[in-house]
């Protein structure tokens, strides 16, 4: 049996422009869309514009505005306007501030079936859910797709997961992707691509399927897919877009490297606890938790499915009293099909808090919890600090269990509110595109507006042939991009600007790192397995190296971060997990004949003048 069986190798093979479908070794393929949001964004297009390409060599390339909409100063208003005439001038769709977050804008109009996507953002497998393979990567590599260089990437294997049996009521399409996520853990995903199929993808929406392969991110998978069937064909016949319609199946007999039956009528209600996605437990066991804060949206859930759902269940009843619930919907086709449906108004009544179309919470955008508080939301990511609290315990869950919380005050089964109602799927979504700015006729007259807070790409030393490091920060397993660089509303705004974010370096996980290591010279960081978890933002790579960070020792790393820092001039070094234990913050570290021994691929040699080798 052949690579390309499945759906993830017949794209590959499709999009094939150099070497083998044979996996683990690299290949270079076509991309057909990229898109991009404005917290990555703006580093993106500067990268571009270095590139000297005149326009976009892609099919389609979208650039949004989704995460930096909050305006506390001129930042993020003169980054919007970068992003809008750099998209002008290169020729790309603009998506502008209030028509929704990336994701969400994407699967309803622009993703096609079998088609390649390469995104700024560790999300993008969103549109797996279309049966489009959908990557998240670094800004460089976005940069160079736009220009027209293949994507480079490991072939993955491939994993199918296998879904029978009907949803018993109150399980949505959250808890397939937070029982995997168990089953799993956040490493369980890595070198693989996670396939759907089985007899229950027929009860999945395209919405359903979206939730899965967003959340498929936290596995740690390049992407996740499920087929482009009858379900995808009615959900582009209700988004106006049936002519890009093409199926696209497993062919019989397919074999994959692994396969995960689940049964959906064995699934409950699930949730996860802080700090980590996959530290999953059913709800009925969490009972006794009392809940300050829910937040439903996020690129996860916040369709107009989800909503309608949301709004169906607040109908006619209150908001707990210590409750504070908050509402972002995914876009603004779904906030203007709930405002004319009365949906809205159901939620007003309620005593939710209506927050603008975008990220928003999900990146720390506002509603930061009380001190110490429980903030339930329906997003992806929970680890530490990313809610903009500190001491803030964050646990995701699907929107019924977050309606049942924002009701109840408590972590509750959603089924204490009674009979599920069921919603219906729109025959036709509200289309309306106008907040899409096209590619104009004459780019070439297009001026690019750069404010003060663009500053220009720094200039790097080059690698040199010897390093002697002071190894200024030893971390442990699963250390997240938001430990390296924070989000949030105060660091956010600082994207374009290298200098004044670097200053944010491990900020809560050691801080006084950034003034440490500017007086440290050249500067190493041991971390455990999976270092560099979660996000695309290649700041996570290049703030560390205007420090003067040149390389990472880890046991293993996240993909998106293992290729950002090489990106960037930063050597992520694999090393053993015996070496781990000896290696202690504060040695000093050699290594010699860099050059020639990463140009062979070969084993470096790490010394420690005060202590023993290591390999
Ligand atoms: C995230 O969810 O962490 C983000 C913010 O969307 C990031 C991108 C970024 O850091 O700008 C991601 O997922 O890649
Ligand atoms: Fe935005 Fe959150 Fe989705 Fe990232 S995970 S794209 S911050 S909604």
């Amino acid at each position: 049996m052949a690579y390309t069986d499945h759906i993830a190798g017949q794209i590959l093979a499709a999009h094939l422009k150099e070497g083998e479908l044979i996996p683990g070794t690299e290949v270079g393929i076509d991309i057909d869309q990229t898109l991009t949001q404005d917290a990555t964004g703006t580093l993106v297009y500067l990268e571009f514009m270095s590139l000297g390409i005149d326009c976009v060599k892609t099919s389609l390339s979208v650039s949004y505005v989704d995460h930096n909409t909050l305006q506390t100063g001129y930042e993020n208003a003169d980054d919007h306007l970068f992003l809008q005439s750099t998209a002008a001038r290169y020729g790309l769709y603009f998506s502008r501030p209030g028509n929704g977050i990336c994701h969400q804008v994407h699967l309803e109009r622009f993703g096609v079936p079998g088609q390649t996507l390469l995104g700024s953002d560790s999300h993008t497998p969103t549109a797996g859910g279309l049966g489009m393979l959908a990557m998240g990567a670094g800004g460089m590599d976005v940069a160079l797709a736009m220009s027209g260089v293949p994507f480079y990437m490991k072939v993955p294997r491939v994993t199918l997961v296998r879904l029978t049996g009907g949803m018993p009521p109150w399980v949505g399409a959250k808890d397939v992707i937070l029982y995997l996520l168990k089953k799993l853990s956040v490493k369980g995903g890595l070198g693989k691509i996670i396939e759907y199929g089985g007899p229950a993808l027929k009860s999945l929406s395209v919405p359903d399927r979206a939730t899965i392969t967003n959340m498929g991110a936290e596995l740690g998978a390049w992407t996740s897919l499920f087929p482009s069937d009858e379900v995808t064909r009615q959900f582009l016949i209700a988004q106006g877009r049936e002519d890009i319609w093409t199926p696209i199946n497993a062919r019989e007999g397919a074999l994959y490297d692994d396969i995960i039956k689940i049964d959906l009528s064995t699934l409950e209600p699930l949730v996860a606890c802080p700090p980590s996605p996959d530290a999953v437990k059913p709800v009925r066991e969490l009972s006794h938790i009392k809940v300050n804060q829910v937040a439903i949206g996020s690129c996860t859930n916040s369709s107009y499915h989800d909503l309608k759902l949301v709004a169906d269940l607040l109908r006619n009843r209150k908001v707990h009293p210590e409750v504070s619930l908050v509402i972002s919907p995914g876009s603004r086709q779904v906030l203007s099909m709930l405002a004319r449906d009365g949906s809205l108004a159901d939620m007003i009544d309620s005593g939710a808090r209506i927050l603008e179309v975008a990220c928003g919470p999900c990146i720390g955008m506002g509603q930061a919890p009380s001190s110490g508080g429980v903030s339930v939301r329906t997003f992806n990511r929970n680890f530490t600090g990313r809610s903009g609290t500190p001491d803030a315990k964050i646990y995701l869950a699907g929107p019924q269990a977050a309606v049942a919380a924002a009701l109840t005050g408590r972590l509750v089964h959603p089924g204490e509110l009674g009979a599920q109602q069921k919603v219906v799927h729109p025959k036709r979504f509200l289309i309306d595109d106008s907040m899409i700015i096209c590619p104009p006729k004459h780019p070439d007259k297009i001026t690019i507006r750069m404010g003060p807070n663009i500053k220009p790409l720094p200039e790097l030393e080059p690698m040199p042939d010897s390093l002697r490091l002071k190894l200024l920060l030893k971390v442990k397993d699963n250390i997240t991009t938001d430990d390296i660089l924070p989000g949030g509303a105060k660091v956010l705004p600082m994207r374009s600007n290298l200098p004044a974010i670097s200053e944010f370096v491990f900020a809560s996980k050691a801080p006084g790192f950034a003034e440490k290591a500017k007086i440290a010279g050249h500067v190493a960081i041991l971390g455990g397995k999976n270092y560099g978890q979660g996000s695309s933002r290649e700041h996570a790579a290049l703030a560390p190296r205007y420090l003067g960070v040149m390389v990472v020792l880890a046991q293993s790393f996240a993909r998106l971060h293992h290729a950002n820092l090489i990106n960037f001039g930063v050597l992520p070094l694999v090393i053993k997990y015996e070496d781990y234990g000896q290696i202690e913050q504060g040695d000093i570290l050699e290594i010699m004949g860099l050059r020639k021994t990463v140009a062979k691929n070969d084993e470096l040699v790490v010394d420690s003048p005060i202590r023993d080798q290591f390999r």
